[in-house]
């Protein structure tokens, strides 16, 4: 499935229909007054959260979204039908922007939750408003009102509490397929992860926490470079990140900077976000440059450090203890 998160959609709603002109005509009733109905309203366009959907992708074929008009009144005073409301689901997690200003409009959360993207127009009045001592046989009516009409910008973020980063090829894949039974591909080479994953750990609770494993960062991620910065939106919702590097890389201090530094360029509060680092990879270091691999990062870096194998499964009880202690807090 292709993972589609951004979206531009025209919503239009529905007009309102006209009121109309007509005088009641009866057998016995030599001049009937005036009966013309009102015009139904134009339907809404609703957009309704979904937690059964992944991706905007929908919107990518669909970009104009309209909703129904309202019917023209009737004779003796009948109001049309009103259009039908038509609602769209969306992701969980996506947020709904004015394309031209960039103004949030709304965020949809929670399964059901509900945003009126444009209102419907109100319908026309028909003549029969306009009955008065003065004027016994209107013939003025007005006509339905256009619906509202919306350039959006929808943006998916993904609703994790933890977020896995780091550089391309840490194992972060492979921790949330240990962690959750999600099953990303896992390879030995960069860039394997093309679009978050998400994978639900159960706490000693017993409740789920959903973890989202992003692509790989790079330098200059938070400027475009690479396909890290298209995926950084996804975790600004997280509550935790947990930044897993290579312990068996060439220098895994700086890879540490790399990804600490693409946090603070990209913003939206990522670097200051509770972050737990996991040294993956252990069982590829030797006691010897394990301690001093250690004892090096120890000095360098204030947050604690924890010392992993996602292959092996080693660390992990007590990588998911530390975060079920941040989460806490
Ligand atoms: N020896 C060892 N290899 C590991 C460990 N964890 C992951 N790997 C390997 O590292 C390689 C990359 O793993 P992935 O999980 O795909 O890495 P990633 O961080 O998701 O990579 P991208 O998606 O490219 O960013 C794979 O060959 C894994 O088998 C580990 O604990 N020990
Ligand atoms: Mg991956």
């Amino acid at each position: 499935m292709q993972f589609i998160d951004q979206a531009k959609i025209t919503v239009k709603a529905g007009r309102g229909g006209d009121g109309i002109v007509a005088f009641r005509r009866e057998k016995y009733v030599p001049a009937g007054g005036p009966s013309g109905g009102d015009g139904g309203n134009g339907g809404k366009v609703i957009l309704q959260a979904d937690s059964n959907l992944q991706t905007l992708l929908d919107f990518k074929f669909k970009q104009i979204i309209l909703a129904q008009d309202g019917r023209r009144g009737g004779p003796n005073k009948c109001t049309g039908a009103s259009g039908n409301d038509l609602v769209l689901k969306v992701p969980c997690g996506t947020e709904v922007r004015h394309a031209d200003t960039g103004v949030i409009f709304g965020d949809l959360i929670a399964d059901g939750d509900t945003f009126v993207a444009a209102f419907g127009g109100i319908g026309g009045l028909g003549n029969a408003h306009y009955l008065s001592n003065r004027n016994r046989a209107p013939e003025k009516y007005t006509e339905g009102k256009d619906g509202e009409e919306w350039l959006l910008h929808l943006e998916l973020k993904l609703l994790a509490e933890v977020g896995i980063i780091g550089l391309p090829n840490a194992g972060k894949s492979t921790l949330i397929s240990v962690l959750s039974s999600a099953r990303p591909k896992i390879a030995d080479y960069p860039f394997t992860t093309l679009v978050p994953n998400l994978g639900v750990v159960r706490k000693p609770s017993g409740d789920g926490t959903v973890f989202a494993d992003i692509p790989g960062l790079i330098a200059g991620a938070a400027q475009g470079t690479g396909l890290g910065h298209d995926f950084l939106r996804h975790i600004e919702r997280t509550r935790l990140l947990i930044h897993l590097v290579d312990a068996s890389s060439i220098d895994p201090l700086e890879d540490i900077k790399t990804v600490e530094k693409e946090l603070f360029a990209y913003g939206h509060g990522l670097i200051d976000r509770p972050r737990i680092l996991a040294l993956n990879k252990k069982e590829l270091l030797n006691e010897e440059t394990l301690r001093k691999l250690n004892k090096k990062l120890s000095l360098a870096i204030s947050g604690e450090l924890l010392f992993i194998s996602a292959v092996l499964g080693e660390g992990l009880e007590l990588l998911l203890n530390k975060a079920w202690k941040k989460l806490e807090i």
